[in-house]
Formats: C-alpha cells, sequence, structure tokens
C-alpha cells in the first residue's frame, strides 16, 4: 500500500463564522506544502452529504492514512475519539436544516467500530511533552461520529488503512461571546499538537 495521507476538517456550523478543523488544514497545506504524501479535504457539516464528499476523494485515490478533524466546542484538550458509534442522536440540525431521527447508521452492523491507530501511545507521548491531548470515547451523536463511523467501516475492513477522529476545542475568537469559562484553545497549540501526530506520517 502506498503512504498517502488525507486530513479532513469541517465548514463553520451552527451560527459559527470559523471552524477551528478548517483553519487548521489552511495551516496544513501552508507547513506542509513541500510534502508529496498530504492531501487536505474540507467536508460540509450535513448528514447526507459528508461521507459522500469524503467517499468520492477515497475512490480517487487510496491513503495509508486518514485524519478527520472536527470542532468540539464542550472540550478544552486535541481529542483522539477512540471509536466510531454505529448510532445518530442530536437535536441539532445541520447545514441543511435536516435533524435525523435518533437510531442506527447501519442497522446490520457492529454497534461501534474502534480506530485502530495507536491513540493511547500517540497521547501518552504527548502529554509527556506538556501538550493538551486526551483519549476520547465518543465523537458524539452529530455529523462528525457519522463520518467517523462511515469512514471506519469502509477504510479499516475495505482498505486496511488507519483511520482516527481528531476533535479540536474552539479557537479564542470563537468563544469571545460565549458564557465564562467555555473552553477554548490557542492556534499554535493547536497546530503543534496535531502537527505532533502528523509528523509520524506525513513525509
Ligand atoms: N463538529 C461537529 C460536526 C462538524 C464539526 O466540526 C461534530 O462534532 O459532530
Amino acid at each position: 500500500m502506498n503512504d498517502r495521507v488525507l486530513v479532513t476538517g469541517f465548514k463553520p456550523f451552527l451560527g459559527e463564522t470559523i471552524n477551528p478543523s478548517e483553519v487548521l488544514l489552511e495551516e496544513i497545506r501552508k507547513d506542509f506544502a513541500v510534502s508529496k504524501n498530504v492531501d487536505t479535504l474540507v467536508l460540509p457539516v450535513s448528514f447526507g452529504k459528508a461521507f459522500a464528499v469524503l467517499e468520492e476523494q477515497l475512490n480517487k485515490k487510496s491513503y495509508r492514512y486518514v485524519f478527520l478533524l472536527g470542532q468540539a466546542g464542550d472540550r478544552d484538550k486535541v481529542c483522539f475519539e477512540r471509536v466510531g458509534l454505529n448510532w445518530i442522536e442530536t437535536q441539532k440540525p445541520d447545514e441543511d436544516g435536516f435533524t435525523p431521527q435518533q437510531g442506527p447508521i447501519a442497522a446490520q452492523e457492529a454497534p461501534a467500530l474502534f480506530s485502530r491507530l495507536p491513540l493511547s501511545e500517540w497521547s501518552d507521548a504527548l502529554r509527556a511533552q506538556g501538550l493538551p491531548v486526551k483519549v476520547s470515547l465518543s465523537a458524539g451523536g452529530y455529523v462528525c461520529n457519522q463520518v467517523y463511523f462511515k469512514a471506519l467501516q469502509k477504510l479499516q475492513s475495505e482498505t486496511g488503512a488507519g483511520v482516527v477522529f481528531i476533535h479540536v476545542p474552539y479557537l479564542p475568537e470563537q468563544v469571545q461571546n460565549k458564557a465564562p469559562g467555555t473552553p477554548f484553545l490557542d492556534l499554535e497549540t493547536q497546530k503543534k499538537t496535531l502537527y505532533s501526530v502528523l509528523n509520524r506520517y506525513v513525509k
């Protein structure tokens, strides 16, 4: 298998004007411009379209590693998601104004799929460098989890590629008009943390 790496992020959603995951993709495009093996892709925050956009890219090129990034506004650390749940549960509409019913993503499939990448090892190594990371057990019940579950299903079983979802906190400018104490993490620290993982795989 080749060693290509795909990193995805999401468009802003639910009233935000930026999404830190999309900002990180812009940084990756600049900082890894000389790299030959990394591609980036922005996904819509849409239950109907997000995975289709990813799948189109996966059908064009094959990847050894896929890093899916998204915003999780309730988190104060960069979170490596251990599992994609075979479940949708949300009261929030997506960018198409669609709020799905609670239920499984794929009724005949396993209730959850696990990333095969060494998330605990990454997390321990980065924490030892003082970086704000942790392994998280749920990517939630919204679009990110749906894309993660479907990507694990398609990539890990069909191609053996390594897949992980990484949720990142709000950027400081996003919390200015939010309740005091809303967690955030500055872009430099988000980049440093993410790059510590990417540098293991991007040449
Ligand atoms: N976060 C949302 C969807 C898009 C994003 O960046 C989520 O956690 O599901």
